[in-house]
């Protein structure tokens, strides 16, 4: 980096007379940002000005909702903020649902949203609607600038706290505020540095891990967020347990060690759900355990009720809040594993008496897992071997373990809503942290590709890929605009099936096959459609095909070059998402009893 661009980097010191514009954007160079995500709008004009003289890149981009998800990828991959802006009204509204989707992904996202002019505010005015309170559910802080001297304060306010309370945080500024004179310090950055739990808590953890004759590890979210993968690693070793991810996790543990045994939940490992059906102690590092993630799978109810729960997580509310616990850490999960670490090193451990048999267990398991994975070709419910008899498309899964096979080193992989993208879920596997970014708990069909580009902005040496099925491509397929205007290079991995098919499969297992709303007929060709956008547009229909096209679209991008690759897939379908949710029809009025299970 040259000197001239560090010298744009270094906020204003001490109290000075400036504009709220100047006050705004000295505070997101003191935060350190380098990225906002956007649709340029007239309400922050006057602060958009300074951004490239303050070494800040606007990235420009087709819809508000692909800004707020970029932001969230952005943020995924670095740890640190990701931020987005838009014009008050219509464009801040675009950024609801990517707002919801941060928060369930514990991403510091902020969110700027230039609102109404403070003198017009309540008459009805152009693009007026009430900012804070559609915001109220979906954000970890909301601060609102009620004075313009106040800009700088309030905004950096919104950035630590998205820090400190993990989640997105909103600053919401009348867009009159930008201007006039004010005097103001930048106040920097607070420094976060969170602890390893109480010491009484800790002790009780050690005891029951010291113990436990088959301890579990369950890795999730917080250990990527805190960076404990290292601390998870030594902390399997010491205890030799098998160690499991949290459900869309995949990346907290790195599946060449001998202890991974894969994700939890929707589409998972049988191997890791049979194995932590054995465990007597569980140590969740860094997870909430969250409803979804330990659903019974593959007709497995795999979670051990009767097994002692140690739960760290860094936000204390989320301690025991779905599944009971023995212990409760409020904690980081690098320091609180390291705390563990030193409490178990130096002690007799009791699992050390049967590890070999458990590290054996562990290589059945995971063997067994691998070799139905390979002979799992197709699915063989009655809809899926009809949909595909007549056909020569692909089958999701063989295609899934060849983009496996032929995943690049270093990888990133983002993963949409879907039949497809969750039954890649079994066959998605990282050796590093901040690599897998899917949709998480909101579950928003559009989520993988605006995020993916904003995790490319912020790795741009690291290969960026999407997967994601047609109909949800058809939701975002517009930020192909942003890759190419921004060249930003992507590869977009879309699922061909013609169909909303997570939902169809609904129809087939609920509704006696009454479809409505799920056949996606008379698409147009999508690589015909990226070609036209200006992307690199490939249709692939060979299974010998699949590996070299994906390994052919990483390279394009250190070209420079957005890919899409156009999967032609069967019809068939995984097994659904929401069978805990759904139930055959019942119906009390004549008029529709024909649609009565
Ligand atoms: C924004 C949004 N709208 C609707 C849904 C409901 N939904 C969940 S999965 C799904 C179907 C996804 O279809 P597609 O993207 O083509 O993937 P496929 O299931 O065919 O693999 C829909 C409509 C959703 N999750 N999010
Ligand atoms: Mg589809």
């Amino acid at each position: 980096m040259n000197t001239m661009t560090e010298a744009k980097r270094l906020a204003v010191t001490g109290r000075q007379k400036m504009t709220p514009s100047e006050a705004f954007v000295e505070t997101l160079v003191a935060q350190g940002v380098r990225d906002v995500f956007g649709i340029v709008g007239s309400a922050y004009m006057d602060a958009l000005d300074l951004f490239e003289l303050a070494g800040i890149r606007f990235v420009s981009v087709a819809h508000e909702q692909g800004a707020g998800h970029m932001a969230d990828g952005y943020a995924r991959v670095s740890g640190r903020h990701g931020v987005c802006i838009a014009q008050n009204g219509p464009g801040v509204t675009n950024f609801v649902t990517s707002t919801a989707a941060a928060y369930w992904a514990h991403s510091p996202v902020v969110v700027v949203t230039p609102e109404t002019g403070s003198m017009t505010l309540g008459l009805g005015g152009f693009q007026e609607t009430e900012q804070l309170p559609i915001f109220s559910k979906i954000t970890k802080y909301q601060a609102h600038v009620n004075n313009r001297a106040r800009m700088s304060e309030l905004t950096s306010r919104a950035f630590d706290r998205a820090l400190l309370l993990m989640g997105p945080t909103q600053v919401n500024i009348p867009r009159d505020f930008f201007y006039g004179d004010i005097e103001c310090e930048i106040p920097r950055p607070l420094a976060i540095e969170r602890g390893a739990g109480g010491e009484q808590a800790l002790n009780d953890a050690a005891e029951l891990l010291a113990a436990a004759r088959f301890p579990v590890i369950l890795c999730g979210g917080g250990v990527i967020a805190a960076d404990a993968e290292r601390e998870a690693v030594q902390l399997a070793d010491l205890l030799s347990a098998p160690v499991c991810s949290s459900y869309l996790h995949n990346d907290s543990f790195p599946a060449s060690h001998p202890l991974w045994c894969g994700p939890l939940g929707y589409q998972g490992s049988k191997a890791g759900m049979k194995l932590i059906a054995k465990a007597d102690v569980v140590l969740a590092l860094g997870t909430r355990l969250g409803p979804f993630g330990t659903l019974p799978q593959h007709g497995i109810d795999y979670w051990p009720k009767d097994a002692k729960i140690v739960q760290i997580d860094a936000d204390a509310t989320m301690l025991g809040l779905v599944k009971p616990i023995s212990v409760g850490i409020c904690g980081d999960a690098k320091a609180a594993a390291r705390a563990l670490i030193d409490r178990l090193a130096k002690r007799p451990l009791a699992c050390h008496a049967n590890k070999e048999a458990r590290l054996a267990d562990i290589r059945k398991e995971k063997s067994a897992w691998e070799k139905e994975l390979d002979g799992w070709t197709h699915e063989t419910d009655p809809w899926s071997v009809e949909v595909s008899r007549e056909t020569r498309a692909l089958h999701p899964r063989q295609m899934l373990r060849e983009l496996e096979r032929a995943m690049p080193k270093g990888a990133m992989v983002s993963t949409d809503i879907g039949n497809i993208c969750s039954v890649s879920n079994s066959y998605l596997r990282f050796d590093r942290p901040r690599s897998m970014f899917a949709a998480m708990s909101f579950g928003n069909c559009g989520y993988a590709f605006p995020t993916i580009i904003g995790a490319k902005v912020a790795a741009p040496d690291r290969p960026a890929i999407a997967y994601v099925g047609d109909g949800a491509w058809g939701m975002s397929f517009g930020e192909l605009q942003t890759c190419i205007r921004e060249e930003i290079p992507v590869t977009a991995v879309v699922f061909n099936n013609g169909q909303w098919g997570a939902e169809k499969k609904n129809h087939v297992d609920f509704y006696a096959r009454r479809f409505v709303g799920v056949n996606l007929d008379r698409q147009p060709s999508w690589a015909a459609v990226a070609k036209a956008m200006g992307a690199e547009g490939v249709r692939v229909e060979k299974l010998s095909d699949v590996g070299p096209a994906l390994r052919a679209a990483a390279k394009a991008q250190e070209e420079g070059k957005t890919t899409v690759l156009e999967m032609m897939v069967t019809r068939e379908l995984g097994d659904p998402f929401r069978r805990d949710a759904l139930a055959l029809p019942t119906r009390h009025l004549a008029k529709y009893k024909a649609t009565a299970a």
